[in-house]
């Protein structure tokens, strides 16, 4: 296989707004008059992968697996290219969609004072499509890291990692990413629907295949540098 090694994660827009506040009830819309930190994120996961604009190896039943990830502080890395190997968790949902390990391993690190809340979206979503998780974060845990499975697939994943929802002292009020495709490096299988295939070097790169395999270089459409999808932030409380 030739892949490509870089980083992509483009921020595309962005605007800050000022004070923070709001309950600590995962998911619910109570305020808090008292100002404790924390806020509330609504989080839009769109779905851009379709067989006119990506047609090479397009599959026929094309979805992404459910949302999973946390929000966290500076002290842990839940996943980053080429720097730290695929977890056992992190194979898990970029093979199969399943997110018991994973959240097995956030838990772990819940226990350790590095992540506050785990992010689990109820289902997938077919592609094209859309889906929204909420989430609240505090000013103690206030980055985002969160995957899906691009399906079917051998370990290609899409995801946001240590986005700052309070930089500089404010709360993020909103922002779109442009979502690149990620090899998880865990299966050695070139296209989207080739056979389990358990090996790789576990470092996770931008999806990088020939030509006659899938129309991905780098993560991104080798032609049109079209995306398979994008996650929007806004701020709800
Ligand atoms: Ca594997």
């Amino acid at each position: 296989m030739n892949r490509l090694f870089a980083l992509s994660c483009s921020l595309i827009v962005s605007t800050l707004a000022l004070s923070g506040c709001g309950g600590n009830d995962s998911g619910s819309s109570s305020n808090d008059p008292q100002g404790q930190g924390e806020v509330q994120y609504k989080l839009t996961f769109t779905t851009l992968w379709n067989a006119e604009d990506f047609p090479q190896g397009f599959p026929s039943n094309p979805h992404f697996s459910p949302l999973v990830g946390a929000t966290h502080n500076e002290q842990t890395v839940i996943w980053r290219p080429l720097d730290q190997p695929s977890t056992t968790g992190i194979e898990q949902v970029a093979e199969t969609g399943g997110t018991s390990l994973f959240r097995a391993e956030l838990q772990e690190r819940k226990t350790q004072g590095y992540v506050q809340n785990i992010l689990l979206a109820g289902g997938g979503v077919g592609s094209p499509g859309e889906t929204v998780l909420r989430f609240r974060a505090s000013e103690q845990f206030p980055l985002l890291s969160i995957i899906s499975m691009i399906a079917p697939s051998p370990d290609w994943f899409v995801g946001l990692r240590d986005v700052n929802l309070r930089e500089g002292g404010e709360w993020l009020e909103s922002a779109t990413f442009n979502l690149a495709l990620y090899d998880a490096g865990t299966d050695l299988g070139v296209a989207f629907t080739s056979a389990d295939s358990d090996g790789g070097d576990g470092i996770i790169r931008l999806l990088s295949s020939d030509v006659s395999d899938t129309d991905f270089n780098n993560g991104v459409h080798r032609s049109s540098g079209l995306y398979v999808a994008t996650m929007q932030l806004q701020r709800e409380e």
